[in-house]
């Protein structure tokens, strides 16, 4: 029997692996763009695809899906913005509660409506902890989700939501300073939730260089997830994957990081 994508995580995490999430926004790419960050993903071997947004306003969602499950040889994730956003042309979809905020839709309303067509869609289902962290901006999920974000200098706070995200059985953390924003998640406040949890944190949301990479695996999140700057050059996705593996320990490491 296959063994779950949620098995994998929580395996390679406890294995203390750093992994890469490379995330695809539907809209700010086209089917060339997909078939270049598919062929990045499969050369270096990042270690899954997210697809999804906080809003869509083409439909090229489906066909990016196709695509992406046709090509990649890694686990294609849905990183659901809405409803609409359920397809079941993925391997799993991370099922968001938004717990750093209290808008009943998104932490139990939506899930109600979406649950018929996910228990049909052969979608794995990936109970997931969301938690927005204030990032220096208004990111677009900030605006979309009319929630507040956890204030970056809080960490006590975002440690007792994720806390609280475990206890409920969120089989996943993810802690987001939003596509495209100002600041990553600070090392800080990444050490403090992973201090209070033992599930799997994600941490995504401004990671725009190698040394942004380093500090957000260092300081404990166990999948990075980097959106906006794999866009802009799909080299990166190359950095960032022998980033990952110098740090895993491989020995075939032919770049040499430059941390700070
Ligand atoms: C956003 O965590 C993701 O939800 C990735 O953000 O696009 O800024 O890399 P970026």
């Amino acid at each position: 029997m296959l063994k779950s994508i949620y098995h994998k995580i929580l395996t390679d995490s406890d294995q203390k692996k750093r992994q890469l999430a490379v995330l695809i926004d539907p809209d700010k790419v086209d089917e060339e763009g997909v078939m270049g960050v598919a062929e990045m993903v499969n050369r270096y071997r990042a270690d899954y695809v997210f697809s999804g947004g906080s809003l869509l306003t083409s439909d090229f969602m489906p066909t990016c899906l196709k695509i992406l499950r046709e090509t990649v040889h890694v686990p294609v994730i849905i990183f659901p913005g809405n409803n609409m956003q359920v397809n079941p042309n993925a391997d799993a979809i991370l099922l968001l509660s938004l717990i750093s905020g209290r808008n009943p839709e998104l932490l139990i309303g939506n899930h109600v409506l979406a649950a018929p067509v996910l228990k049909k869609s052969g979608l794995e289902i990936i109970p997931t902890g969301y938690m927005l962290i204030e990032s220096g901006k208004i990111t677009s999920v900030v605006y979309m989700s009319n929630t507040t974000p956890i204030p970056s200098d809080k960490p006590d706070i975002a440690s007792c939501t994720a806390m609280a995200g475990e206890m409920l059985g969120m089989k996943l953390i993810y802690m987001d300073a939003g596509s495209g924003a100002a600041l990553p998640v600070s090392a800080r406040m990444i050490r403090h939730v992973r201090s209070n949890i033992k599930v799997p944190l994600i941490v995504g949301g401004g990671i725009r260089t190698a040394d942004d990479a380093i500090k957000t695996w260092d300081a404990g999140a166990d999948i990075i997830v980097v959106g906006n700057a794999t866009e802009h050059e799909p080299d990166f996705i190359r950095r960032l994957c022998e980033t990952r593996d110098f740090m895993n320990g491989a020995t075939d490491m032919k770049y040499q990081i430059k941390a700070r």
